[in-house]
């Protein structure tokens, strides 16, 4: 029979916050409008098939000049607070001049915000760096660390007597792993080098930023945001399947965590990398900058991996359909069947055979508990930092009725289930004071362009008009209670 804590209501501790997140690329649009100039994302998506569909964030949600009504339906959802990010390109769209407008932007969407009594959560890098940067040479050249830090100052300047968290990165494994490596995303660079370059030049960014931040406003919260997996060996009595979860771990969560949080690279891994000369680019102090102390670690969970040293035979375990060999679809390759990180041989994603999203990701919520736990455990409490999940969700399709109405079960039985996961990682320790879910709408899916749907709200392109789904609606009774029904099934 299912416990109580697996089906029946569940109680969320005082004060824990609620919210949703976006990303500016995902939603604003208005790419061409306010001064703003083009970003690595603008360049990337006029690449012939770079992008599925052809589609851009030229128009996106049109959220630049819907805010207000997008921050009315937040205070509809009883959202607590919102993590939005700023557009460099818009603020700096030449990488060296400040520009006004942009900045305006910012900071009517900030006031409209806390008119609403809902916090500002801001990321001031969300993968949109301004092209001109990248023209210099992008992540992998040093320079950009400084002008990113300068960014930083920019929007502290502006924003900084209102805004209450402040975050410097969103999933930097993305921005230089899919970014420079496997050249999945912008600027869609395809080197093991530039990846190493690009990831330790990022985590300099943080760092600096951080830091002068941190002298401009002892008070204020900062942190980052990182994204994680769990790797789990396929047989974990077979040693290389083991050392290919530690390689997988180590390239995807070990490689920033530790820096962060322990200021040092893992050991292992600098010799996993000792081809591609990372460790020449560490100069004497970064590591005491990257390692900053920070108050907050923003925690992005999808989902977690079965991880051999071998291919899964084609048809092993996979549902027929669903998932090809490495558990990639093929219509969402994003990882094809090689890891996307700089040293990719002989790691392997298997299917597990468990349901996936519509991005082909296994739904696995138990990975959530212990990636929380092993954070709060090994990193966060140790540096007295506290764990927010900044990003959770599923991109499932939406069903609209005639009514025009969408009854999500999937997507609202997805974030249940997630949010169950962090419920147990907090009974068991972990200092987990609130969750983002991803998204509040529908938006601009990177490289599978607008074909994905994550949000709480669908939004129709065609008439920009938003309708909360069933999980919306859902969401918005939990946000009010601090607390879970009974979980759907149960109630009948
Ligand atoms: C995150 N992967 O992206 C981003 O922060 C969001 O902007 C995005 O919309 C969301 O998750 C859903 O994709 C990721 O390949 C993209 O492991 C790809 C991966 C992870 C996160």
């Amino acid at each position: 029979a299912p416990t109580p804590s697996s089906s029946g209501p569940v109680a969320f501790p005082d004060g824990f916050l609620w919210g949703t997140a976006t990303a500016a690329y995902q939603i604003e649009g208005a790419g061409a409008e306010g001064g703003r100039r083009d970003s690595i994302w603008d360049a990337f998506c006029r690449i012939p098939g770079a992008v599925r569909d052809g589609d851009d964030g030229m128009v996106a949600c049109d959220h630049y000049h819907r805010y207000r009504d997008d921050v009315a339906l937040m205070k509809g959802l009883n959202l607590d607070t919102y993590r939005f990010s700023t557009s460099w390109a818009r603020v700096v769209p030449d990488g060296r001049t400040v520009n006004r407008e942009g900045l305006d932007f910012y900071s009517r969407l900030v006031d409209e915000l806390l008119g609403a009594g809902i916090l500002p959560w801001l990321t001031l890098y969300h993968w949109d760096l301004p092209q001109a940067l990248e023209e210099r040479g992008g992540w992998p050249e040093r320079d950009t660390a400084y002008r990113f830090a300068d960014y930083a100052v920019t929007m502290h300047e502006a924003l900084g007597d209102r805004v209450g968290v402040w975050t410097t990165l969103n999933e930097p494994w993305c921005s230089a792993f899919l970014g420079y490596t496997s050249g999945a995303h912008a600027p869609g660079r395809k080197s093991p080098e530039a990846g190493l370059a690009a990831a330790h030049h990022l985590m300099l960014g943080h760092g600096l930023a951080t830091s002068a931040l941190r002298e401009l406003a002892p008070e204020a919260t900062l942190g980052i945001t990182l994204n994680f997996t769990v790797s789990d060996p396929v047989d974990p009595t077979d040693p290389a399947d083991v050392d290919a979860a530690r390689r997988d771990d180590g390239m995807f969560n070990r490689i920033f965590l530790d820096p962060i949080l322990r200021g040092a690279y893992p050991a292992d891994i600098l010799d996993d990398v000792a081809h591609l000369g990372l460790a020449d680019l560490v100069l004497p102090g970064d590591l005491e900058l990257i390692s900053t102390p920070i108050d907050v670690l923003g925690v992005n969970y999808y989902n977690g991996g079965a991880v051999s040293a071998r291919p899964q035979h084609a048809g092993g375990g996979a549902p027929e359909g669903t998932a090809g060999p490495d558990g990639a679809r093929e219509d969402t390759v994003l990882w094809e069947t090689r890891s996307p990180n700089p040293v990719p041989d002989g790691i392997h994603h298997h299917s597990r055979g468990l349901p996936t999203t519509d991005m082909g990701w296994e739904v696995q919520p138990e990975g959530l508990t212990r990636l929380l736990v092993r954070l709060q455990q090994d990193y966060a409490g140790p540096r007295d930092t506290a764990l927010f999940v900044t990003e959770n969700g599923a991109a499932y399709p939406d069903a609209v009725q005639a009514d025009g109405s969408v009854d999500d079960q999937d997507r609202l039985e997805f974030v249940d289930a997630h949010l169950r996961a962090v419920k147990d990682a907090i009974d068991a320790g972990a200092d987990v004071r609130g969750y983002f879910a991803w998204s509040l709408m529908d938006n601009f899916e990177w490289a599978l362009g607008y074909a994905k749907r994550f949000g709480l709200v669908h939004v129709d392109y065609g008439t920009q008009e938003r309708t909360v789904k069933a999980s919306g609606r859902w969401y918005a009774g939990v946000a009010r209670d601090n607390a879970l029904p009974a979980r759907p099934a149960a109630r009948e």
